[in-house]
């Protein structure tokens, strides 16, 4: 990958971190629930202030801005041989309710800010630079995650289950679209799918949503520091206190995660039915309770996880509800949702398998009708494009910050961007690693070092 042409200069330039900050602030006030909570959910008033804040960006940004069907935003900045395919970055902006404000957005902001990088740094891009939002990379609203990037990807049978497909207020996919000013091509999504090889590269800049970037970073710190102490004593090493402030500084230097692999996620959706009934008066034979059903299969979730004797298998059922919801009713129907994946697609395969005979045979004991079991998504786990990790590192070398490879638990929309371009993820540390909460928290110093990598990281493909 041949270097970038002024690689000083782009080293050296700093990330406006203080606008970049002002703006993740700003972003999350664009919420349906208080700070320090965030709730966007897709096409709602707030997204669409949003993406509106987004698209304005990308224009003070001098990006080229188009729309999809249904609001994939692309920004675009043109290089020297616009008709090579693009190098593009991105990410999403919907948030999950009661979330934090970083999940996601990092990746869109983060981006743009990225281009402003190269900018002034007067980088002279060869391959286009785009970047993307994608539309609702979470499944809050219609239960489908990653919407955009899977119908960019070119996903057949989602472009026809959304002509059918309502949310929980029985509003359709295609009425939510258009209250969102999307009514153009609603009718043929095929419109959106990119052909393969659209991009040469797609890159995600995102939070860990977990905790070892973080750890690692205390635990070379606190191993850096007995070195440093046993070569004072052994030399009476004549260190200056600046000699213990860089140590401290490179040790805590926040490490970047290479991303190698995203894990493979599914969704499964469940609805058992009784009979219900006087919750003191019908007798404990009588009954087929659905609300005990559900109970037992959520419970059957977490023991399929926990023997398939992986660490990396995980589930949980997120949503379990029950109708009437009265406590003096003895549940009559109970849905439940859940969420299971594991970075070996195989071994999370038969953890559905065995969720599926597992309701079948408490449908069985309990007598309540199993009337749903859906597997709403089954994907594969998507591997990172060596070139475009070896980039990274050697921007990370460049750039002076501790990288190490690692897989994403989360899935993300490079999952499926990497059915039609290589891929690559860039982490940064987040605090505790917590995520889809509103304690979510990554550092600026942290956003500021992954913009710096994706900025040249990008530079380098985009004269590749
Ligand atoms: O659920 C996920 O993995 C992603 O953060 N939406
Ligand atoms: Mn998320
Ligand atoms: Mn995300
Ligand atoms: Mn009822």
């Amino acid at each position: 990958i041949h270097e970038p042409q002024s690689q000083d200069s782009l080293l050296s330039l700093s990330v406006d971190s203080e606008g970049l900050q002002k703006q993740i602030d700003e972003l999350s006030t664009l919420s349906e629930t208080p700070a320090p909570s965030v709730t966007r959910i897709l096409y709602s008033e707030k997204d669409v202030l949003a993406r509106r804040f987004i698209k304005n960006l990308m224009g003070l940004s001098g990006l080229s801005v188009r729309e999809d069907a249904v609001g994939n935003i692309f920004g675009r900045w043109d290089g020297d041989e616009p008709e090579l395919a693009p190098v593009s970055t991105g990410s999403h902006i919907d948030a999950i309710p009661y979330s934090g404000k970083y999940d996601g957005v990092i990746g869109v902001l983060g981006a743009i800010e990225a281009i402003n990088v190269l900018k002034r740094s007067g980088f002279k891009p060869k391959r286009s630079l785009e970047v993307i939002m994608f539309t609702s990379e979470e499944p809050t609203r219609f239960g489908i995650s990653c919407l955009g990037s899977r119908l960019l990807a070119g996903s057949k049978e989602l472009a026809e289950l959304l002509k059918k497909t309502v949310d929980s207020q029985n509003i359709s996919f295609f009425d939510a679209a258009r209250f969102a000013g999307y009514a153009n091509h609603l009718q043929d999504l095929t419109s959106v799918f990119l052909e393969k090889g659209s991009y040469s590269a797609f890159i995600e800049l995102h939070i860990e949503q977990g905790p070892i970037l973080e750890e690692e970073g205390w635990v070379s710190s606190f191993l850096m520091l007995l070195i440093l102490i046993i070569a004072v004593y052994l030399k009476n090493y004549d260190f200056s206190y600046s000699h213990l402030v860089n140590w401290f500084a490179f040790s805590l230097a926040t490490s970047i995660g290479v991303v190698t692999a995203i894990a493979a996620p599914a969704s499964i959706k469940v609805d058992f039915e009784g009979s219900g009934g006087h919750a003191g008066a019908v007798l404990m034979p009588m009954r087929n309770d659905a609300g005990l059903a559900a109970a037992e299969l959520a419970l059957a979730v977490e023991k399929f996880v926990l023997e398939s004797g992986s660490i990396d298998t995980v589930g949980t059922v997120g949503i379990l509800e029950l109708h009437p919801g009265a406590i003096n009713s003895i549940p009559s129907k109970s849905h439940l949702e859940i969420d299971t994946r594991d970075i070996d697609e195989k071994r999370r395969n038969v953890v559905i398998e065995k969720i599926h005979q597992s309701a079948l045979s408490i449908s069985e004991n309990r007598g309540v009708k199993l009337s749903e079991f859906k597997i709403v998504n089954q994907d594969p786990p998507a591997l990172s494009d060596d070139l475009i990790t070896m980039a990274m590192e050697s921007a990370c070398q460049e750039l002076n910050l501790t990288f190490r490879k690692m897989i994403s638990r989360a899935y993300h929309d490079s999952l499926f961007m990497a059915r039609i371009s290589p891929m690559g993820m860039i982490f940064i540390p987040c605090y505790k690693g917590y995520s889809h909460k509103p304690e979510e928290f990554a550092a600026i110093e942290d956003i500021a070092n992954g913009v710096r990598v994706l900025a040249l990281t990008l530079a380098k493909l985009s004269l590749a």
